[in-house]
């Protein structure tokens, strides 16, 4: 049981009409009676006046206690509903510190949830993802993972896996008092599973992308209209355009949302022999940026094409790759091997056609079934692959397949929460929440 007492602004800070403090711990009870003067009902909204430690009134509050168990961290809570602003909040917040709360830690309210068995690991990893989200899109899809169906499909999944292992462990036990279990038996067992996991894995979609967007980042030679583009698709001018070469120095980004799908937009320092050092650092950022993207739109002009634009074309994976010629109103120049979109910022053709284009290839990224984050599909992956060694041990004796067994139990284990997580493990899902959450 975690003793201490937390306390935190919930509400974001800055100027807002209403502002909610939340506490948690053994200490909300005596915090009412010496705020409020009173005791509170639970799970009641009471209308109060908020008092300080010398008797002044700092404001008009709604106030509603839970008991624990019942409450967001299982915990005893108190919710306090204030007035906003930016005093307010702070003085109600310092009062409950001096009665002997401490400021919570970002996410230590989940964190609590989790560790009361209020949460899972997946529905707090979840909440985070919710909160951030950057699509209306985004909330719809990540439902079922808050409603535990996911949560519910692994366990089952966990549990098939934990059956079979505790009857293969018994015959390894005690060989001669149960009958025997055959290989067959196991492995179709085994083949079951897989097909289950496997049926996730493929429909699953990365869930940080459907919260966080889509990662597009639009690189290519100097001056060819990067910025132009970049701009035209965000519908205002966001880069500096010239027709200097080199205009764009850094990346910047932007949020754009096409049909409720959110895509972050990375326009880039054209790529070029670089003429100072400045400019190089800025292209080796632009040619990094490729890495950790999902959709590349590398951009040609049809004023001129050069060789080591197309050499560095064919580095690009197809499955990212968005090929744009720009300055289409001038010419359309084939390129072998490639269907490029002919696009012109003068004369505003070809952007139904990039937008089409951006759409269709989020999509089959995002449209799915179950959305993972980076490590629970990894994990997925592992045990997949760990079941597919399982049936190549046709030879090997029970203990073997069991030992294999037993690290995909465990793999799940983890993913769900349910064994004991490290520390370490435990804050670095919790790390990147707000205060309060
Ligand atoms: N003819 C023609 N010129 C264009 C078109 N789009 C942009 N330009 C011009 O091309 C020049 C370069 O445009 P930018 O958008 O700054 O190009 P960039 O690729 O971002 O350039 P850097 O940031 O220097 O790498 C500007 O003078 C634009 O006005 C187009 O469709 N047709
Ligand atoms: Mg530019």
């Amino acid at each position: 049981m975690l003793s201490d007492t937390i306390v935190a602004i919930s509400s974001g800070y800055g100027v807002s009409a209403i502002s909610v403090i939340r506490v948690s711990g053994p200490l909300v009870l005596s915090i009412i009676e010496k705020v409020f003067r009173r005791k509170l009902k639970n799970r009641y909204a009471t209308y109060l006046k908020f008092y300080n430690n010398n008797g002044k009134v700092i404001d008009d509050v709604i106030a509603v206690y839970y008991k624990s168990p019942k409450s967001y961290t299982g915990e005893d809570m108190l919710e306090i509903f204030c007035h906003g602003g930016l005093i307010i909040p702070k003085l109600i917040l310092r009062e409950i510190v001096e009665l002997g709360a401490r400021q919570a830690e970002p996410g230590e309210f989940t964190k609590r949830a989790f560790l009361n068995g209020k949460l899972d690991l997946i529905q707090s990893s979840t909440i985070n993802e919710i909160i951030n989200a950057k699509s209306e899109s985004a909330i719809y899809s990540l439902r079922s993972r808050m409603d535990g169906v996911l949560s519910r499909k692994l366990e089952d999944l966990r549990e098939s896996l934990l059956d079979l292992l505790k009857e293969i462990e018994a015959r390894i036990d005690f060989e001669e008092d149960v009958p025997e279990i055959s290989k067959e038996e196991v492995f179709f067992r085994i083949k079951k599973i897989l097909n289950m996991l496997e049926d996730m894995l493929k429909n699953s979609a990365s869930m940080e992308k459907v919260s966080q967007g889509i990662n597009v980042v639009i690189i290519g030679k100097a001056n060819v209209g990067k910025s132009s583009i970049f701009n035209k698709l965000l519908g205002y001018e966001r880069a500096i355009v010239s027709e200097i070469p080199g205009t764009t120095r850094d990346y910047i980004s932007e949020y754009l949302v096409i049909d409720g799908i959110t895509f972050r937009i990375v326009d880039t320092a054209g790529i070029r022999e670089a003429q100072d050092i400045i400019e190089k650092i800025g292209i080796e950022k632009s040619l990094n940026l490729t890495k950790f993207s999902d959709i590349i739109i590398f951009v040609l002009s049809a004023e001129k094409i050069e060789t080591y634009e197309l050499e560095l074309l064919e580095r690009i994976p197809n499955e990212k790759l968005i090929l744009v010629i720009n300055k289409s109103e001038i010419s359309r120049p084939n390129i072998e091997g490639y269907k490029p979109i002919y696009l012109s910022v003068y004369e505003n053709f070809g952007f139904e056609e990039l937008k089409n284009t951006l759409y269709n290839k989020a999509i089959s990224e995002i449209s799915a079934e179950y959305y993972f984050s980076r490590s629970e599909y990894e994990t997925l992956q592992y045990a997949y692959n760990e079941l597919i060694e399982v049936l190549n041990l046709k030879f090997e004796p029970l203990d073997i397949i069991s030992h294999h067994i037993r690290l995909v139990v465990n793999s799940l284990s983890r993913l769900l929460g349910i064994e004991d997580l490290p520390e370490e493990i435990l804050n670095r899902v919790f790390r990147d929440f707000c205060i309060g959450k």
